[in-house]
């Protein structure tokens, strides 16, 4: 594997503000630790990915995989099993193989800065990619790219305000992983969009770790424990699908008996919506790979890139998963 020349490790580290709590020290190991490339330039870029647990991240790790091939991107990939210990792991071995930059989704939000301290003392700067870090000190990452999540659960609770607000609604709520941004920030804008309308009332609220069984075991229960449920708002397209075999199990119409609002928007959501099992998706754009290659590149390169990149990102009606569903790409 490639490894950077010495100078340029330096010099982008000192123009990234990277060597502050360096010293000498951190500035002879990066001038040890690079020199292995042999005046080839290629970029060799760390990725700790979350895991394999839903659409979007099948459809997150493809788009990272493919938009380093084309970026010419040596990519060392890592999948942490949804395990916050092994995406620790991975990092200290990037850490250790010297890669050129490290991007990684935080699987949970807090619990990093000893780890990121080590790869800023080891001058590698870090780009946070889908998922953002609880940490005082920004100094430890170098940018964030990826979406609102508290903008995507205000969406999802201003259409429940909209199509739910005028009877009694009695609402599960499928969580993301505990403790995960996506889930605390979704769960958080759903809350504030629906606080002013009293009809509409969370009555049960658990994790389902972002996968399809545990939306299905978690609707099970809550159907039993809450028969006058008939409404669902869950953190994500995976756990809403499996919602709706609960459902479906249980004898009830989803989509009708039980209205659901889901986000991601990817295929398979997009196409229970066209179906009608879903009632509306928030969408949240898994497809970064091209701009994280493009923020690797200018890191490494000592660029200036800005501190915070938000995707774009739009909703879905049944009506227009109907019209867009044959040109979707995941
Ligand atoms: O919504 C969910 C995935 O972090 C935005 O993680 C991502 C979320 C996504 O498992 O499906």
């Amino acid at each position: 594997m490639f490894k950077k020349t010495a100078l340029t490790a330096l010099t982008a580290a000192l123009a990234l503000g990277l060597t502050a709590c360096g010293g000498s020290d951190e500035g002879s190991s990066a001038a040890s630790g690079g020199g292995g490339g042999g005046g080839d330039d290629t970029i060799t870029l760390g990725f700790a990915q979350v895991g394999a647990e839903s659409g979007w991240r099948t459809a997150n790790t493809a788009s990272i995989q493919e938009a380093a091939k084309t970026a010419g991107i040596d990519l060392q990939f890592s999948d942490a099993q949804q395990k916050q210990e092994n995406q620790i792991s991975a990092i200290r071995s990037f850490i250790q193989q010297r890669v050129d930059v490290i991007a990684f989704s935080p699987v949970v939000e807090t619990g990093w800065d000893a780890v990121l301290l080590e790869a800023k003392r080891a001058n590698i700067p870090v780009i946070l990619t889908d998922r953002s870090v609880d940490s005082e000190d920004d100094s430890l990452y170098v940018t964030f790219l990826g979406s609102d999540f508290v903008e995507e659960g205000k969406k999802a609770g201003e259409w429940a305000v909209e199509n739910w607000g005028s009877q009694p609604t009695f609402i599960a709520e499928l969580q993301g992983t505990t403790g995960a941004a996506p889930a605390i920030d979704r769960q958080e804008g759903f809350a504030d969009a629906i606080a002013g309308t009293p009809n509409l009332q969370v009555v049960a609220s658990q994790t389902g770790d972002f996968t399809r069984s545990g939306g299905r075991e978690v609707m099970e229960a809550m159907l039993n424990s809450h028969p006058e449920i008939n409404a669902v708002y869950a953190h994500n397209d995976d756990m809403g699908l499996g919602a709706i075999e609960a459902i479906e199990a249980a004898g009830k119409v989803p989509g009708k008996d039980i209205q659901i609002i889901t986000v991601d928007a990817v295929k398979d959501g997009m196409q229970a919506l066209a179906d009608g099992k879903i009632n509306f998706i928030v969408e949240c754009n898994p497809l970064l790979g091209d701009q994280l290659m493009d923020l690797a590149k200018k890191v490494v390169a000592g660029e200036e890139v800005p501190s915070r990149v938000v995707t774009e990102e739009t909703t879905f009606t049944q009506e227009q998963a109907v019209q867009v569903l044959p040109e979707r790409k995941y």
